[in-house]
């Protein structure tokens, strides 16, 4: 499908790298437009009102937020090059999980409930104390379990990158 592509970047933002990433494996053609988060532009503000948050994807000059929202979004578009999500049901359900446990919006803000991969590097990184040795150890445990899960592969997706791999590797690099 063609039609205008404009990513609202922020180059150090993991969520924006997701979606980068995508459209990478995709050869999808894209203008990127770097945000700064300290004077948001009026075209963020107007494309995501509710979090203001990047990435936004605009295609055809319609907003889709939320990083994993978009990474489905341009497989499903773009579906005849490079599939990322696992074409078996059982593959796609275990992808579903890897999902879950990486994004930040299942975090109760403010309480130490962060389990989940990406909430517990989180506290490995900004906890302090006692609660940081703990997320230190869940964070190695969700280590071990998804090297288990890689086994030998290349990628989650087995020889080509996969939905997985794309939710993953920003988080965890
Ligand atoms: N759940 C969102 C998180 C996006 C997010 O937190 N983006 C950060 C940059 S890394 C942001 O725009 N923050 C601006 C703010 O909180 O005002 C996603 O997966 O896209």
């Amino acid at each position: 499908m063609e039609g205008k592509v404009v990513l609202l970047d922020l180059w150090a933002s993991t969520f924006a790298m997701r979606v980068r990433i995508a459209l990478a494996e995709k050869g999808i053609k894209y203008e990127s437009k770097e945000e700064n988060l300290f004077n948001k532009s009026a075209f963020l503000l107007e494309m995501n009102p509710i979090h203001k948050k990047v990435p936004v994807l605009v295609h055809v000059g319609k907003p889709i937020c939320e990083s994993l929202v978009i990474v489905e979004y341009i497989d499903e578009v773009w579906h005849d090059r490079a599939p990322l999500p696992p074409s078996d049901p059982y593959q796609r359900s275990q992808a579903r999980i890897f999902k879950y446990l990486s994004q930040e919006d299942v975090l109760i803000k403010g309480s130490k409930l962060y389990h989940n991969i990406y909430g517990t590097g989180r506290r490995v990184r900004t906890g302090k104390g006692e609660d940081k040795e703990i997320a230190k150890k869940e964070l190695l445990e969700y280590l071990k379990t998804m090297e288990g899960k890689l086994g030998d592969k290349h990628f989650f997706g087995g020889d080509n990158i996969g939905f997985v791999d794309v939710a993953l590797v920003p988080i965890t690099s």
